[in-house]
């Protein structure tokens, strides 16, 4: 009976662990100003994402925008003032560019995007898959105690 429930609660256990974490919906601002995009640094998310770029263009002359390997490319992006958004699911491992293609603006306005398998910062708070493991753990320490109580 002990070995039973124990078997039982190490499945669950493993199915807990094995849950696939779903892609997760990341988003970028990126503003175009003095011919810069702010901010400058890199970007990294995580294969399969859906990663959603909003763009301002602060700027008083127009930008474009493309993202490398993505199809992204769209000249002129906007005019002055103008906002506009894109969406694309993240691919393979691998570094690419996001930058303006208008004739000498590249070299200034361009931002690494990377797809690394461990670039998604921690989750701030629990998700659900960790607060299973929790009770998991907490019922398989229960269990052993309660067994060795016979
Ligand atoms: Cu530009």
């Amino acid at each position: 009976m002990r070995a039973l429930l124990l078997l039982a609660i190490g499945l669950l256990a493993v199915t807990a662990v094995a849950v696939p974490v779903s892609a997760t919906n990341r988003t970028f601002v990126l503003s175009a100003s003095n011919t810069r995009w702010l901010p400058s640094g890199p970007i990294t998310v995580a294969p399969g994402d859906n990663v959603t770029f909003i763009v301002y263009n602060n700027d008083s002359i127009a930008h474009s925008f493309i993202i490398e390997d993505y199809g992204i490319d769209i000249v002129p992006w906007v005019g002055p003032g103008v906002s506009r958004s894109v969406t694309i699911t993240a691919g393979a491992v691998g570094t690419g560019d996001i930058y303006c293609g208008i004739t000498g603006h590249r070299s200034a306005m361009t931002v690494e995007f990377i797809v690394s398998t461990g670039g998604t910062p921690p989750a701030k708070t629990p998700g659900p898959e960790m607060i299973l493991v929790a009770i998991v753990l907490f019922a398989l320490v229960a269990a052993i105690r309660f067994s060795r109580r016979k």
